[in-house]
């Protein structure tokens, strides 16, 4: 019981007990104890929820684990070159993975090079999966980024939070309590300002929301931001949300987290109107870069907001947020899925590169004739054009 931590659930219960066997019997019986607990609802695809909360768990019945991972050859690329996706696929050591499917779709600004079988009605790459339990094995494909896919990258949005008050562009709205979003000298990632949601003492929910759409296009920007938060760990905290119809409805964009994305939760049961919810919580120690995948919302107008929340008791300092960019910029999106042979989709991966221009290829236009030169019988006579 030692090993379940603080303010356990069920789920952290039965982690504790796995965790115990590992560390005495080196994992013997992880699966005898895994098959018991996913009779009763508590298998790998079992969802805890907040454990303070009898009401928002998601029972799950599997003994079926699997792991995928997406990585690319190069970082960045010049037109015309290749790129490398190797996706790798791990089943628990409790079942082996029998008729997945393991896809990726082919953006535009590439060419299908090799590997996996490739349908070229629909640009997907696909691979079946059927591995024994415990193994792993890895599906590699190769594309060619194409030529005049660079182009210069452009900001959509970019917030550094120079002003005093609240910028053009922004508005803050409050739901419960009584502090709000303000412009903070206090903190900043570039000087001399960023936002800032105080970490109330009360109950509290309160937003600071952008005022124009901003249209995703066919490949959408990268959204980036910068936040430092001490918060109430485990019960107050922010999230980040996104609308596509004007501010009627807000998605939490938690699951386009790529990079430093939600560390914990909210607790239920003391009054917090977002609890229950994953969210920024506790000291991030510093300034940290979040990045976020917008590619589910391609062809959309969209908003964002960010949205601090506290319970009926107990403060911390509160949430800092700067540098808010989205970044219009050439790059190959590329996203694996996952499908169990019901053909739900159990893991998703995104990775992006960048596309840099190919400088030796910048074409050249002869303006003017170049001076006469000489030519003896047998010789050349060179000329030079400069790009
Ligand atoms: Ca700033
Ligand atoms: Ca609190």
């Amino acid at each position: 019981l030692k090993l379940q931590g603080c303010d356990a659930g069920f789920l952290d219960g039965r982690d504790g007990i796995l965790a115990a066997d590992q560390l005495l019997y080196n994992g013997a019986y992880h699966c005898s104890i895994m098959t018991a607990f996913a009779r009763r609802g508590m298998g790998y695809d079992a969802v805890q929820g907040s454990a303070n909360s009898v009401t928002d768990q998601i029972s799950g019945f599997s003994t079926v684990q699997s792991i995928l991972t997406l990585t690319q050859s190069v970082q960045q690329q010049l037109e015309g070159l290749n790129v490398t996706y190797t996706n790798t696929v791990k089943a628990g050591v409790c079942s082996g993975l029998t008729n997945y499917l393991l896809t990726d779709t082919l953006p535009t600004n590439v060419t299908y090079v090799s590997g996996g079988t490739y349908n070229a009605a629909t640009r997907v790459v696909s691979f079946p999966v059927n591995i024994n339990a415990g193994q792993t094995q890895t599906y590699a494909f190769t594309v060619q980024v194409n030529n005049g896919s660079y182009f210069p990258p452009a900001n959509l949005l970019d917030e550094q939070v120079t002003t005093a008050g609240i910028p053009a562009g922004w508005a803050t709205s409050l739901s419960v309590g009584s502090d709000n979003f303000v412009v903070s000298s206090a903190q900043s990632h570039s000087a001399p300002n960023s936002f800032f949601g105080v970490n109330s003492v009360g109950a509290s929910d309160f937003r600071i929301a952008t005022t124009n759409p901003i249209a995703m296009g066919a490949a959408p920007p990268t959204f980036t931001f910068w936040g430092n938060y001490n918060t109430e760990d485990g019960w107050d905290g922010g999230v980040v949300e996104i609308s596509t119809n004007a501010g009627a409805t807000w998605l939490d964009l938690g699951a386009q987290m790529t990079e430093n994305g939600y560390n914990g939760s909210m607790g239920t049961g003391s009054n917090n109107p977002l609890g229950g919810r994953s969210a920024f919580t506790g000291n991030s120690n510093g300034w940290k870069k979040t990045t976020v995948s917008l590619l589910p919302f391609a062809n959309q107008n969209a908003l964002f907001r960010f949205r601090a929340a506290s319970d009926d008791n107990t403060s911390a300092i509160g949430w800092y947020v700067d540098d808010i960019l989205l970044q219009s910029r050439a790059q190959v999106n590329m996203r694996s899925s996952l499908f169990n042979s019901s053909n739900v989709r159990v893991q998703v991966k995104d990775t992006f590169t960048i596309i840099i221009q190919n400088a030796g290829c910048t074409p050249v236009t002869v303006t003017s004739q170049p001076n006469n030169a000489n030519a003896c019988a047998g010789t050349n006579a060179t000329f030079t054009v400069v790009a």
